[in-house]
């Protein structure tokens, strides 16, 4: 198949918040159309199915994944939004849902994230 009429596959887990970025793209963009979307809770017989598909082509199974054209792989979540903007000729910037998600919550989430592992390494030296 040419890469041109290749739709890229995005293997997204649920409620995670790497995952939420791409499905809000996808959807605010309006690209449901151009992607196949491979998504599944995480525990399913439907992880198990992915990850062995994902497994011959990765050093590391994670999520978000993207097969972005064919034999082409990605895991980064920033990546794949950026590959499928340019595809589409969209600007992320002017993209306002995901922009407000990206530099909001998941923003603060990351920060959060990162203070709480911070305390958790301060709290088990003392
Ligand atoms: N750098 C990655 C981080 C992705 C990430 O940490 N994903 C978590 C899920 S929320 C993950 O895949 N954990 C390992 C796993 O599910 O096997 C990105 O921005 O996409």
């Amino acid at each position: 198949m040419s890469d041109h009429l290749f739709k890229p596959v995005l293997y997204l887990k649920e409620n995670c918040p790497f995952c939420l970025k791409i499905r809000i793209f996808v959807l605010e963009a309006d690209i449901s159309d151009d992607v196949q979307i491979r998504d599944f809770a995480p525990g399913s017989e439907d992880e198990n199915v992915i990850r062995a598909e994902l497994l011959p082509h990765l050093d590391k199974v994670s999520f978000p994944a993207g097969q972005l054209q064919p034999g082409r792989y990605a895991t980064e979540s920033d990546d794949i939004v950026a590959f499928l903007a340019a595809r589409s000729g969209r600007d992320t910037a002017a993209i306002p849902v995901y922009r407000n998600y990206v530099d909001g919550i998941f923003a603060t989430a990351m920060k959060l994230w990162k203070e709480n592992q911070d305390l958790k390494k301060a709290a088990s030296a003392t």
